[in-house]
């Protein structure tokens, strides 16, 4: 089994981050900074099926593996998605076995699902391969979002989908649909997590997990994760610019006070 789907299937201590914007020099950035892989995302990014062969190519190139978030569960997303060169598909909002099933159906060519088959597509090399079909049933990686009440309550027949290559769990919305929303530490969406978690594991199935900081996700790769997704590209700029401005600006003191004195001089 090569590709994405290996990596996701027997991969452990995996780092993604999501990215919301729509630049190469972005998805550059995240490769030069060692990612494992990028989750370009539909769902919250202002970006189109359109972005997508580019930002996919320059992951290729940078050998830094592409997974995308859809916006819903539609094959017709999920099926554009991997024709433009995603090498995976990450599905929100996943609630039932039934579901889980649509989700692989839509991304895998038959005999194992229904993928609308053209290969003279992007992710085909435009060449008509008859090849292609099985190849890319072997490299995509499939995972769906577990992150509400209905997929928590799914969540073993979820995990056991035949096809699935991993779960995703979604504190921020799991927190909302648990009634303590933003409360992504808080002991309910942590036991939930967990559950999710060992039901997972103990069915040697990947399982990756959102964490907007570095602690966070080093905690949940410690507690049984194979994958953790760390924050959100654009957060970590604004992050990293806040940063600077305040040491350059030295607002604890010091540098700022000495060029005012220096003026007054
Ligand atoms: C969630 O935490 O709900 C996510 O989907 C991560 O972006
Ligand atoms: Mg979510």
């Amino acid at each position: 089994m090569p590709g994405l789907r290996k990596m996701v299937r027997e991969g452990t201590g995996l780092l993604a981050v999501f990215s919301i914007l729509p630049r190469v020099e972005m998805i550059e950035a995240i490769a030069i900074a060692g990612f494992d892989a990028v989750i370009i995302d539909l769902e919250h990014g202002p970006i189109e099926v359109g972005d997508l062969p580019q930002l996919t190519l320059t992951a290729r190139a940078h050998g830094l593996s592409s997974i995308v978030r859809v916006r819903e569960n539609n094959p017709s997303l999920i099926g554009s998605a991997l024709d433009a060169g995603a090498n995976g598909v990450l599905v929100p909002q996943v609630g039932s076995r039934r579901e889980a099933e649509a989700v692989v159906a839509a991304a895998r060519f038959a005999p194992e699902g229904a993928r609308g088959a053209n290969p003279w597509v992007r992710a085909a090399a435009f060449q008509g391969g008859p090849d292609w079909f099985a190849a890319a049933n072997e490299s995509v990686a499939i995972l769906v979002t577990i992150e509400g009440t209905d997929g928590i309550a799914s969540a073993r027949s979820i995990i056991e989908t035949p096809g699935l290559d991993g779960v995703f769990i979604g504190p921020v919305d799991l927190s909302n649909s648990l009634g303590v929303p933003g409360q992504i530490d808080h002991p309910l969406v942590v036991a939930k997590s967990s559950e999710v978690i060992d039901l997972a594991r103990e069915r040697s199935m990947a399982v990756a997990m959102f964490a907007p900081t570095p602690d966070g996700a080093r905690k949940w790769l410690a507690r049984g994760v194979t994958m953790a997704v760390v924050g959100v590209d654009a957060g970590h700029l604004v992050a990293a610019l806040s940063d600077i401005r305040k040491r350059a600006s030295n607002e604890q003191g010091g540098l700022a006070t000495t060029v005012e004195e220096e003026e007054r001089t």
